[in-house]
C-alpha cells in the first residue's frame, strides 16, 4: 500500500534533499482534495523560513517562440556554473482543447537529466487561476528545497503573463519578429509588464529584421516606461547558444542593481496573493453551498431561452 506521508516526512525529505519528496510535495499543493489543501497550507507554513533566497524568473511568449529551448540553453548555462535550477510551467489550459498546449519536457532533454535541475510541468485540466495560485506554493517549495534559480515558463495567452509576472522578480518576454511579434502586434499591456525583452532565433538570414526589431522595441520601451527602469532588449539563439552569456549578465545586473525594487515587488506580490486566496476561498465557500441540480436546471433554462441571464444570476445569488 502507498504510504501516506506526514508533514514531518515531507520536512525530513526536504532536509535530506530528496527530489521524490519535492515532487510529492508539489503534487500535494496541486491537489484539490480538502485534506491535502489543509496539509499543504501547514507544509508551506513550516517551510516558509527556508524560502526567499532563490531568483525567480518568469519567461513568457507566444506558442513556439522558443521558450522551452531558451530555458534548456539558459538552464544549462546556469548549471554549468554549479547553480541549481527548478523549472515550473504555468499552463493556461484551454477548456476547449482540454489538454496542454505547452507540451511536456521534450525541449529540455539535457536539462531534464541534469542533476542540478528539476523540471515540473503543471497538470492540465485546471483553471488558470487554480494552477497559477498553486504555482506560487510550488515556487516556495522549490525555494525551501534550495534551488538557486526558479524559471517559470508560461505561454503568453490570455491572463497568464499578468499572473506569472505577479510571482517573479524578473519577467522576460520572448519575441520573434517576423513571426507576428512586430511592434504593432504587441499588446501595450505586455510592454508595461516586462523587465527584459529577448528576441529569439537570432541565427537565420533575418539579421536585419532582428536588429530593426530590437531597436524598435527598445525605443517603444523608452517611450512607454516611466517607472524608472527601462527594460533591456537583447537577442539570442538558444539553438546556437549565442547571446546567452549577455542575457545571463543582464539578469545578474538586474538582481544586483534592482534589489530594492525586487524587495518591494515581493511584498506587493504577497498582498496580491493574499487577496487572491481570500477571493478563491469566498468563492469556494459560497459556491459549494449551492445545489447542483438547481444550477443545472437554471443553466438548462438559459439554454432553452426560458430565463434571462440576469434573472438566472439573481436567482443563484439569492441562495447565497
Ligand atoms: N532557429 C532556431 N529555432 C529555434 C530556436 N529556439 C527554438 N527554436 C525552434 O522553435 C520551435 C519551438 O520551440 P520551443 O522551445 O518549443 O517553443 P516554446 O515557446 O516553448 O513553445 P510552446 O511551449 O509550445 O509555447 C522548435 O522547433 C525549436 O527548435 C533558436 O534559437 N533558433
Ligand atoms: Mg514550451
Amino acid at each position: 500500500m502507498k504510504k501516506i506521508l506526514s508533514i514531518d516526512d515531507y520536512i525530513n525529505g526536504f532536509a535530506k534533499h530528496d527530489r521524490t519528496i519535492l515532487a510529492k510535495a508539489i503534487t500535494l499543493v496541486e491537489s484539490t482534495n480538502k485534506n491535502h489543501i489543509d496539509m499543504s497550507k501547514e507544509l508551506v507554513g513550516r517551510l516558509l523560513p527556508l524560502t526567499g533566497k532563490s531568483k525567480r524568473i518568469g519567461i513568457s511568449g507566444t506558442p513556439g517562440v522558443g521558450k522551452s529551448t531558451f530555458i534548456e540553453a539558459f538552464g544549462k548555462l546556469l548549471t554549468s556554473a554549479q547553480k541549481s535550477v527548478a523549472v515550473l510551467t504555468v499552463d493556461p489550459t484551454s477548456k476547449i482543447s482540454g489538454g496542454s498546449i505547452l507540451g511536456d519536457k521534450t525541449r529540455m532533454n539535457e536539462l531534464a537529466i541534469d542533476p542540478l535541475a528539476f523540471i515540473r510541468p503543471s497538470p492540465s485540466g485546471e483553471t488558470l487561476g487554480g494552477v497559477a495560485s498553486r504555482t506560487r506554493e510550488s515556487i516556495l517549495l522549490c525555494e525551501a528545497f534550495g534551488f538557486d534559480y526558479i524559471l517559470i515558463e508560461t505561454v503568453g495567452v490570455g491572463q497568464s503573463e499578468t499572473t506569472v509576472s505577479q510571482m517573479v522578480d524578473i519577467f522576460l518576454m520572448l519575441l520573434q519578429p517576423g513571426a507576428g511579434d512586430d511592434l504593432q502586434g504587441i499588446k501595450r499591456g505586455i510592454l508595461e509588464l516586462v523587465d527584459m525583452v529577448i528576441v529569439t532565433k537570432d541565427d537565420g538570414d533575418n539579421q536585419q529584421i532582428i536588429q530593426k526589431a530590437c531597436h524598435d522595441y527598445q525605443k517603444a520601451l523608452h517611450i512607454l516606461r516611466h517607472d524608472g527602469v527601462i527594460p533591456n532588449v537583447l537577442s539570442c539563439s538558444a539553438l546556437k547558444r549565442k547571446g546567452l552569456q549577455e542575457i545571463a549578465q543582464s539578469i545578474e545586473e538586474y538582481f544586483s542593481k534592482q534589489n530594492q525594487l525586487i524587495e518591494t515587488k515581493r511584498k506587493d506580490q504577497n498582498l496580491t496573493w493574499l487577496w487572491q486566496l481570500v477571493n478563491e476561498g469566498i468563492r469556494e465557500k459560497y459556491l459549494s453551498q449551492l445545489n447542483n441540480q438547481m444550477i443545472k436546471d437554471t443553466e438548462q433554462e438559459i439554454k432553452n431561452q426560458s430565463l434571462s441571464v440576469p434573472e438566472a444570476a439573481a436567482r443563484i445569488l439569492k441562495l447565497i
